[in-house]
């Protein structure tokens, strides 16, 4: 039951984006200029909150919810969303901080502090739609408002995807030569680690704008299709860690890679320290990768016959070395798969000439 606030904001966004019926519920009390104030879930901490008001038990509507919302007071909701509760006085724990001025929204702040649910607040005088999760107060803005906000995210991954592209090209054909340099890697992973921090944005502005969001999600799949796996190849390539403990070590590096700064992602070093390399003029050491992301390349070569492949050899050198006989020693490559795995390799190395 853990889990972490972003993970609630995103849910509870995704309950109220346009066009959901609570979203379409909140239009009209926004449009009827009533004000508003809904409790998105009912539990014990919700009940000891309560007073006066009265129950109901019917299925969720728009039209019901803005009607209710004439009325002084909260409605409730249930957890599936059925309007459980109307007209009620919330009487959260005075003494829990607020700092909004009116007490509708005072009342929003402290009840969602006190019950952890979200609530929402529409302000009658203001015109606008706010969700409280926690202490923290979102508006909910027009799509019109996020979208271009998302356009232009959108447009930052896309240099950000094309940059990737270039250096992730360049360390495929330093691969081949057998020339990589800790920084050729660093920048591959560096550029990784930016397209995957902008496109979890975007992602949070498709779970916002709803169904208004489907082509941008549409747009981001298309352009982030493999980025993630991509991440994981190259440091499983280039892990320094001893085979026995190397599970482990990837996750660690995953870990620290996801939760390195923005100003330490821009420094090539501190990059490289994540993946393990660290030490003076470190970034100019040579490294070999051990085979992992080119042969993700190669189509149709299932993720385990990788990992036996990689076990086997080694490193991406001795694969690239390795004859059609010497690729069958391996357990599952039989002829037709050995032929093709070295038919593969053969086609990266040719088109990953250095420019
Ligand atoms: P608002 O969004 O509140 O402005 P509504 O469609 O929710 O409009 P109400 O039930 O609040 O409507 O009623 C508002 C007023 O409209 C009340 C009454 O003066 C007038 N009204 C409603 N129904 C009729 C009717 N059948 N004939 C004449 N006037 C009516
Ligand atoms: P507006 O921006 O004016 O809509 P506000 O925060 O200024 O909101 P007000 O003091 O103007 O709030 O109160 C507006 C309504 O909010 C009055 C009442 O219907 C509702 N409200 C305020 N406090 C509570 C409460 N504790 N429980 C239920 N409803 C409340
Ligand atoms: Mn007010």
């Amino acid at each position: 039951m853990d889990r972490s606030l972003d993970e609630r904001r995103r849910e509870a966004l995704a309950a109220v984006a346009p066009g959901t019926p609570l979203r379409d519920g909140l239009e009209r009390i926004l449009r009827g200029q009533t004000g508003g104030l809904i409790v998105l879930g009912y539990n014990r901490d919700v009940e000891s909150v309560c007073s006066g008001g009265f129950a109901l038990d019917v299925e969720f509507s728009a039209t019901r919810l803005r009607e209710l919302a004439k009325m002084d007071g909260a409605i409730v909701l249930s957890n599936d969303h059925k309007i459980v509760r109307a007209a009620v006085h919330l009487v959260p724990d005075p003494s829990i901080p607020t700092d909004e001025s009116g007490t509708r929204h005072r009342t929003a702040q402290r009840v969602a502090r006190q019950t952890g649910l979200p609530i929402i607040a529409i302000s009658k005088s203001m015109r606008i739609i706010a969700l409280y999760l926690d202490g923290i107060r979102y508006v909910l803005e027009e799509s019109a408002v996020i979208l271009s906000k998302a356009n232009q995210a959108l447009a930052t991954l896309e240099r950000y995807k094309h940059r990737l592209d270039e250096v992730s090209g360049t360390l495929s054909a330093l691969e081949i030569e057998d020339l990589v340099t800790v920084r050729d890697v660093a920048a591959v992973v560096q550029r990784l680690e930016m397209v995957r921090r902008i496109s979890d944005e975007i992602k949070g502005y498709v779970v916002e704008l709803g169904t208004d969001g489907r082509l941008l999600s549409l747009q981001l799949d298309e352009l982030v299709a493999g980025v993630d796996s991509e991440r994981e190849l190259v440091i499983r390539d280039y892990l320094p860690a001893p085979s026995t403990r190397r599970q482990k070590r990837l996750v660690d590096a995953m870990h620290d890679l996801d939760t390195v700064s923005g100003s330490e992602l821009l420094d090539l070093s501190a990059v490289a320290h994540v993946l393990g390399h660290n030490g003076t003029d470190k970034l100019d050491s040579p490294v070999s990768p051990r085979g992992f992301r080119l042969l993700a390349k190669v189509p149709r070569l299932p993720a385990s016959v990788v990992d036996r492949l990689v076990n086997h050899f080694g490193s991406l050198q001795k694969l690239l070395a390795a004859s059609i006989d010497d690729l069958q020693a391996v357990g599952g490559v039989g002829e037709s798969r050995a032929r093709s795995v070295r038919e593969g390799l053969s086609r990266l190395a040719e088109s990953s000439i250095l420019e």
